[in-house]
């Protein structure tokens, strides 16, 4: 007698590619078994099908929510093949195993997320239990069983079972895929129950979906691999962020550079009016608002034109032709000749001359084309053996009160380069001090452990044009006399913006009067660790 065919069982909602793997499947002998809509939707392709009713005997039952759970179904994925007491038990019930089984979820994520208003009720239908039933089934037992649980996997799949030999790494891999597949359904299902209740914004515990998006050569130093994931929680609805954003011409994209990209575009997010932003080991250097995107370029630059070589500049208009020409030919404003070289050029849009130009800048240069970061995010910081969540700083200037605390008030012009100096400053590591003066930012400290250095460095890097620019700090100033806001009086700072909040708080007012200095208190923070 022939042998008996062997038995795929299929139970899909998304029936992508369903008639290509079904056809392949039955050219190869298999017996296709399969659920209502899958088997309706093989007849009609003309695929012969076995219906699962004629397996188990019974019919779909309480509104579909029972039809695979059944031990003809579960005893033909589960059995082990090498157990005599297990394949003698399928006999005896005539039950026959299944070689292969392929499903996939109702989709429960596009449901609870899709635009339209969802009834609790209707998410909880949306819950799928028999297929994970299957899929876990089929993949703890992936040794005989292989278990398939995406579409892009078929044709693999296919040629697998053409090859007539064994492989457990490919049915292994298999497997690790359909727990992810379950894993990452189960923790959606879970978040959406959380929200359902009226508990707080940070639930007792959670998993955030990670798919990878590449590895990539080395994390920060050549010795430590790195690899790069994308939270498909939140790019694939809202596409946002350095992590979606599209490199049209340049070397592969590097640990240091996604930190460095993602630091400079949420830089000059913040603007409105055209700006530049050059940042380097992930702080702003060089920051220029100007109505001729050109102008900003050269000013952000300008800034500090040794830090920004080997840079990222970004911008938060379009790059067109005349601008592409001067990002490739500008010079150095230190020696007047060397070319200025970037990592990477960031832009919401090119002109296609605009990017034909960049891209004859060099071979190496990284253009990258990104959208917005979306709001409300949840920042997330690794520590050892934990991670902090946080809501992410994204207060917008119209948030921010700047109320006069000193006897002088600042002139319009002084006001708005406080304003501008305190947009740079979010964006600087702390202890961070911003100097600025016409939309442009004169010098910045970053990173030191005591506020009086942050303001030296600024004050280096302004040299001359420091009088009566205006001085931005991220948080309050400790103490006054002898430290840094009298420095800063006596450079010649025409108004200083801060939080305010310190006991010292007099001492900052009584010194700035004493120099005639506006000062302004924002009453936000800005720390950046
Ligand atoms: O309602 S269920 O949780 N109960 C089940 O027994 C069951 N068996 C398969 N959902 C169940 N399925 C799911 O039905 C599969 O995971 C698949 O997504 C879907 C396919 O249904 P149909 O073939 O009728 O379109």
């Amino acid at each position: 007698s022939p042998p008996a065919s062997k038995q795929a069982l299929i139970s899909l909602s998304d029936k992508k590619d369903l008639d290509l793997l079904a056809t392949g499947l039955q050219e190869l002998g298999y017996t296709i078994v399969s659920t209502g809509g899958t088997a309706s939707a093989l007849e009609k392709a003309g695929i012969s099908v076995t219906k699962v009713e004629e397996l188990t005997k019974f019919p779909e039952m309480l509104d579909g929510r029972v039809k695979t759970l059944h031990p003809n179904v579960h005893g033909g994925i589960l059995a082990r093949r090498d157990q005599n007491h297990h394949m003698e038990a399928l006999e005896k019930h005539s039950i026959s195993t299944f070689e292969l089984v392929v499903v996939n979820l109702y989709p429960f994520y596009e449901k609870v997320t899709s635009t339209n208003e969802v009834l609790f009720d209707d998410g909880v239908e949306n819950i799928d239990i028999g297929g994970p039933t299957m899929i876990r089934a089929a993949a703890k037992n992936h040794k005989d069983v292989l278990v398939v649980v995406d579409s892009q996997d078929y044709p693999l799949l296919l040629e697998f079972l053409k090859g007539n030999k064994d492989d457990q790494q490919f049915r292994r891999k298999l497997a690790w895929k359909a727990f992810q597949h379950v894993a990452a359904y189960d923790s959606a299902v879970s978040e959406w129950l959380w929200k359902q209740t009226e508990g707080d914004k940070f639930p007792p515990s959670f998993t955030v979906p990670l798919s990878l998006k590449s590895s990539l050569r080395y994390g920060e130093n050549p010795h430590q691999k790195a690899a790069f994931y994308t939270d498909s929680s939140l790019s694939e609805f809202n596409g946002g962020g350095i992590a979606t954003a599209i490199q049209h011409h340049g070397k592969e994209m590097s640990y240091n550079n996604y930190l460095d990209a993602d630091a400079a575009w949420n830089c000059v997010c913040e603007f409105e009016n055209p700006t530049c932003v050059v940042v380097k080991h992930t702080n702003p250097c060089g920051v220029a608002s100007r109505d001729d995107l050109i102008e900003a370029y050269r000013l952000a630059v300008k800034a500090d034109p040794v830090s920004a070589f080997g840079g990222i500049v970004a911008f938060n208009k379009e790059v067109d032709e005349a601008l592409a020409r001067d990002i490739r030919e500008f010079r150095s404003p230190t020696d007047g000749e060397t070319r200025m070289f970037y990592e990477i050029v960031v832009a919401p849009s090119y002109t296609e001359k605009g990017l034909e130009i960049l891209r004859g800048k060099s071979k190496t240069l990284r253009i990258l084309e990104a959208k917005k970061n979306s709001r409300g995010k949840l920042s997330l910081r690794q520590v050892g053996g934990g991670w902090l969540a946080q809501d992410s700083d994204d207060l917008t200037p119209e948030e921010i009160k700047f109320d006069l605390v000193s006897k002088k008030s600042p002139e319009e012009k002084e006001l708005n380069d406080a304003k501008f100096a305190w947009l740079c400053v979010k964006h600087v590591k702390s202890n961070a001090i911003v100097i600025a003066k016409n939309n442009c930012m004169l010098g910045m400290g970053s990173g030191q452990p005591n506020r009086v250095d942050s303001l030296r460095i600024a004050l280096r890097k302004a040299g001359d044009e420091v009088k009566g620019a205006a001085l931005a700090s991220d948080a309050f100033f400790p103490f006054a006399w002898k430290d840094a806001v009298e420095e800063a009086c006596e450079s010649g700072i025409g108004v200083i913006a801060e939080p305010g909040g310190s006991i010292r708080d007099a001492d900052a007012i009584d010194c700035c009067n004493k120099y005639n200095v506006s000062l302004l208190f924002t009453g936000v923070r800005h720390f950046r660790h």
